[in-house]
């Protein structure tokens, strides 16, 4: 078999990198380890940038989103029980959608599906060759059948733990990183949110957010240390301590209900540079990785297979390898600036074990600031509905 981009990874990266290149003409194979099922039943992000949404958009794929996601204005931020809600449209005329990551990830599925592409579920044993030269190729196994797939180009886009990252040479990669000392645990219920905008919330207990998937459906998350077990919380457990985390009249208003999923996610800052080498190129969490809350995770895999499109069409239309070459230090500046922000706000939200007094008034003086100060404001708007792409 023979294609010009192979995909690794049928995430929401791989799938809308294979679908911008569909639209352009440019024909891919997309490998996935897991099943369709087995993708769609990961319940990970739920905000998407304004700039994620256009090039939903610009993909095709943005008619369901528009019609059942919700248009966000702003956030609340509380610390110990004092809400200040941040209005970006007002502050610099952007919002933000929230629309889970399941429903984009569905979308892209059905698409794809559609356009008859060819999707490989289940292939095991994917493995990446030659790609420093001119014949690069992948081999994996379907049905105990071992198949090579010959191509121009590989897209690492298979997360954290895939196989791309892992084949790279020793010496080839500078990686930096850091692992928090504590993860998010997170359930979803089918009872109406508790406010209509998310609210992130910082108390000495730990941090928690109350977030959403719809008018009926609700995501929340409360910080635990990371040695938790998903099975010591019952659902009033949860509940008693998101109500403990979050102001009164939050508390009070909550609508809790039966859990229909429950986990538990570490929180971790990585980045791998470069992110090209030869044929291969590394996007979305394969390359990099921040903790969930900046709400960057998929807005960063989107964006960065969005510059990924543009350069691979380049050199099939245009004929210039300009934009592969550039690949990488494109992206990464914007990669750091998202890093940054999702540290940022992880550090004044978090609860840290070695944290003292005087760091924890660090932490209320960066929200009273927050809140006091227009620049700052803004500068928190811009970053949360997205940088420029
Ligand atoms: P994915 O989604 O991990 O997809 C990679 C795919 O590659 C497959 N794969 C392989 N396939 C073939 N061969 C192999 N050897 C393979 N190894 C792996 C995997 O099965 C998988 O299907 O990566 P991608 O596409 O880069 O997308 C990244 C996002 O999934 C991730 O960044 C976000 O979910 C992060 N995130 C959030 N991001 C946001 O933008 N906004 C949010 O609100 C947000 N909230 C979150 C989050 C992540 C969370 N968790 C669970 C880590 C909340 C949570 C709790
Ligand atoms: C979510 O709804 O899952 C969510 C929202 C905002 C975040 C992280 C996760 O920052």
């Amino acid at each position: 078999m023979r294609t010009k981009v192979a995909i690794i990874g049928a995430g929401p990266g791989g799938l809308l990198l294979g679908r911008l290149l569909e639209n352009a003409g440019v024909e891919t194979v997309i490998l996935e380890r897991r099943s369709q099922d087995y993708v769609l039943g990961r319940i990970r992000a739920g905000v998407l940038e304004q700039g994620t949404v256009e090039l939903l958009d610009k993909a095709g794929v943005g008619e369901k989103m528009h019609a059942e996601g919700l248009v966000h204005d702003g956030v609340e931020l509380c610390f110990d029980g004092e809400k200040h809600r941040f209005d970006f449209r007002e502050l610099i005329g952007r919002t933000v959608m929230v629309y889970g990551q399941t429903e984009v990830t569905r979308d892209l599925m059905q698409a794809r599906d559609a356009s008859g592409a060819a999707t490989i579920y289940e292939a095991e044993n994917v493995s990446i060759h030659d790609f420093g030269g001119d014949k690069p190729s992948v081999r994996y196994t379907k049905d105990g059948v071992e198949h090579e797939l010959a191509c121009d180009f590989i897209a690492g886009c298979d997360g954290y733990h895939g196989v791309a990252r892992a084949s790279l040479p020793d010496g080839a990669l500078k990686t930096f990183e850091r692992v928090y000392p504590f993860g998010w645990l997170g359930i979803l219920v089918d009872k109406p949110p508790v406010a209509d905008e998310l609210i992130y919330a910082h108390h000495a207990r730990g941090f928690a957010l109350c977030s959403m998937r719809s008018p009926t459906r609700s995501r929340y998350y409360v910080q635990v240390p990371l040695d938790e077990k998903v099975e010591e919380w019952s659902d009033d457990r949860f509940w008693d301590e998101l109500r403990r985390r979050v102001d009164e009249e939050t508390a009070d208003r909550l609508v809790t209900g039966q859990s229909i999923e429950k986990s538990i996610a570490p929180l971790r800052s990585f980045v791998a540079e470069p992110l090209r080498f030869g044929r291969l190129f590394l996007a979305g969490d394969a390359a990099h990785i921040v903790p969930p809350t900046g709400a960057k995770g998929l807005n960063l895999a989107a964006s960065d297979v969005g510059v990924l499109a543009e350069a691979l069409i380049e050199f099939y239309i245009e004929r210039s390898s300009a934009g592969i070459d550039g690949y990488s230090a494109r992206v990464l500046s914007r990669v750091w600036k998202a890093e940054r922000f999702s540290w940022w706000m992880t550090s004044i939200l978090h609860t840290f074990p070695d944290t003292d007094a005087f760091g924890r008034r660090m932490q209320r003086a960066e929200f009273d600031y927050l809140r006091g100060s227009q620049a700052a404001s803004r500068s928190l708007a811009e970053n949360y509905t997205g940088l420029p792409f």
